[in-house]
């Protein structure tokens, strides 16, 4: 929950504002194009004299395009006097991408506002309204839009639903919490369109990526201590041609091994070898497990980079001519 004072502050300031700026970080995914688009239409019902631009350092990705208002996000901030900026699901300045080429938005001077449920997050904003028990920024903005009274239309809907769903892998996350599913039934009500997000977002796949995956999960080996674990290939990039991000979510069907204890992906890149670590169990603590190759995060999801490359170990044994008589 947030602090109402904050909400009306930031409603006082906005109210003053000679032209509104909404950002989200760079490379958005589904929270970030989500809030910063469901943001941008609600400040336009709200404020319909005002001017309402929507930035982001980088394109939405294909995925995301069919949200409204996707075509109108723009990279290079121009801030003037009397702006107000809003920055959504950005923990800290650099992640916005903009924080060395545009470090005006960060002045102490600028007025700002800034919604997010990291708990990193370091209040960077003039007002700072940051709950870390949210699962989406989405989730915060609708809290937003009904304390305020703003009208969420189904496009409005359809776009912070989108950030709700992807934050929470589709409600089967460990973060869904009552307060997800209250805001997904608000934003259903408010006429989102589900199934749009699902076909976009959940049921779509690149070729590429697909045949990547494949080659994952053909490799999938079980260890001794109940690893499942799978290994790609500069060559396998370049076979399939997909790049690394084709390997977000490919890691869960490893998990799904039954009985196992963690899984891990390993992969080449920019001369190093990487390596994703994910666990479903509470008795595992996968981010101690990457700190034994200097790597960290947190406990059921972690990570490391080691120089080098994958080497395949085949392992022989003899076996005995079979009787062709
Ligand atoms: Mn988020």
């Amino acid at each position: 929950m947030l602090n109402r004072d904050d909400i009306r502050k930031s409603a006082d300031l906005l109210s003053g504002a000679s032209r509104i700026l909404v950002f989200c970080h760079a490379n958005p995914d589904g929270d970030a194009m989500g809030s910063l688009l469901g943001m941008t239409l609600l400040l336009e019902g709200a404020y319909p004299e005002k001017t309402v631009l929507t930035i982001c350092k980088d394109e939405a990705p294909d995925t995301l395009q069919f949200l409204t208002g996707a075509e109108r996000v723009t990279h290079e901030p121009q801030v003037r006097d009397g702006d107000v900026l809003i920055f959504l699901d950005s923990a800290e300045p650099k992640l916005t991408g903009l924080h060395e080429s545009h470090p005006d938005l960060f002045s102490e001077s600028t007025q700002s506002i800034n919604i997010d449920h990291h708990p990193t997050n370091t209040n960077f904003a003039r007002i700072n309204m940051v709950d870390p028990d949210a699962a989406s920024a989405c989730e915060i903005v609708v809290e937003i839009a009904d304390v305020l009274d703003w009208q969420l239309t189904p496009d409005i809907a359809t776009a912070l639903l989108t950030g709700v769903y992807t934050d929470t892998g589709g409600l089967l996350h460990s973060n869904t919490s009552v307060a997800v599913y209250r805001t997904v039934a608000r934003l259903l009500r408010a006429g989102a369109h589900q199934q749009e997000i699902v076909k976009h977002v959940f049921r779509t796949a690149e070729l590429s990526t697909l045949k990547l995956w494949g080659r994952v999960l053909e490799k999938i080996s079980i260890t001794e201590e109940g690893g499942a674990v799978s290994a790609v290939t500069k060559g396998d990039f370049a076979a399939t041609g997909a790049d690394h991000t084709a390997l977000t979510g490919a890691i869960d069907y490893l998990n799904a091994v039954p009985g196992m204890r963690f899984s891990m992906i390993l992969s080449e890149r920019d001369g190093k070898v990487k390596g994703s670590i994910r666990t479903l169990r509470d008795d595992v603590d996968v981010a101690e497990m990457a700190s034994k190759f200097d790597g960290g995060g947190h406990k059921k999801a972690a990570g490391f980079a080691l120089p080098g490359r994958l080497k395949s170990e085949v392992r022989w044994k003899v076996v005995e001519d079979e009787q062709t008589t």
